[in-house]
């Protein structure tokens, strides 16, 4: 599954301008009340030269879901239980600027969707507890305290306690700051328009970073993310995973019958590839290693994943 991230910030702020720079959608389609969903490539100047030492026929970047919600009602919120983590925007061009205002309401409004979330799940689990279920007896109790600590002004990020992992909630997240404009900003409204552009064409009009690789980059950092590539001769590809997270874990990224047949994993880095020029000269001085379903990935780890089927 790729990468999953929800846009936040205050009406207006320009969240559905960073989703058209993220995801080169010009118009984002959807219903009338419900988010904007679309897909976004990761970008990574490895995965060219990968292709190239590779010769591979295709290239495939790592895709990032991007979820853009209207508005920051608890229910619209809510949408956002599943992503990995969350993209504010802060609003700093027109009128009446103040980034450390709007950074405490949507703070607020993140601790309210949580509270609202913690109270809809304790009702539903206390009508189980009723009706005889009496593990959930233990659950109703870790809710009644969450939502205890909530309800006198704090979040569930830090909230000593254990939290219920089916809670998801959305303040312990890992939330990644975009300044929409102004000094020392992105230029979002720029961005919106340079996405339905060439990449090339793109670049000759912005001086610094794309929205994109700001964003990627900073999620990248804020959310412990890596990537790792596996290619041939056919496609080059790039993946995203959880620093920590193990071959099996890679194998599951890519498919779920590859970690279910998981034999053995050939690792060898991306520099180390690119310096041998190919798999076998790397192979004969030594550079690559066999690894197991628990070693741990690097990022830059070019993966061939050993499978029965
Ligand atoms: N001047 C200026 N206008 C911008 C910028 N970014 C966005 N806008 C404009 O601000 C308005 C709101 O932007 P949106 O991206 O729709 O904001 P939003 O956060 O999605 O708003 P809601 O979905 O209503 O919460 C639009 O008219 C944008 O064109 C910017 O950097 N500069
Ligand atoms: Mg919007």
């Amino acid at each position: 599954m790729p990468i999953e991230v929800g846009l936040v910030g205050l009406p207006g702020s320009g969240k559905t301008t960073l989703f058209r720079a993220l995801t080169g959608a010009p118009t984002p389609a959807g219903e009338y009340g419900k988010p904007h969903v679309g897909m976004a490539s990761v970008p990574d100047e490895r995965l060219d030269r990968l292709a190239e030492v590779l010769s591979s026929a295709k290239l495939t970047p790592a895709a990032m879901r991007v979820v853009d919600p209207p508005g920051l009602d608890a229910s619209v919120l809510g949408e956002l239980r599943k992503v990995d983590a969350l993209i504010a925007v802060s609003r700093n061009f027109g009128p009446d600027v103040d980034a450390a205002r709007d950074s405490e309401s949507l703070a607020l409004e993140l601790i309210l969707a949580d509270r609202d979330h913690v109270e809809r799940r304790l009702e539903r689990v206390r009508q189980q507890a009723k009706s005889g279920a009496p593990e959930t007896r233990k659950e109703v109790e870790s809710l009644e305290r969450a939502l205890a600590h909530v309800e006198a002004g704090g979040s569930l990020a830090d909230y000593p306690g254990p939290v219920p992992a089916e809670l998801e909630p959305l303040t312990t997240k890992p939330l990644v700051l975009i300044v929409n404009g102004g000094d020392g900003g992105l230029d979002l409204q720029l961005e919106g328009e340079l996405a339905e552009l060439s990449a090339d064409d793109a670049s000759a009009f912005r001086e610094g970073q794309s929205a994109l690789e700001a964003t990627v980059g900073s999620l990248f950092a804020e959310a412990g993310l890596l990537t790792f590539f596996t290619g041939s001769d056919k496609e080059a590809r790039a993946w995203t995973l959880q620093r920590g997270q193990t071959a099996l874990d890679a194998a599951a990224t890519i498919h779920t019958d590859i970690a279910r047949g998981f034999i053995r994993c050939e690792v060898i880095s991306f520099e180390h590839l690119i310096e041998t020029g190919s798999h076998a000269e790397a192979a004969r001085r030594g550079l690559q290693r066999l690894e197991g379903k628990t070693y741990v990935v690097h990022d830059g780890d070019v993966l061939n994943i050993r499978f029965n089927v």
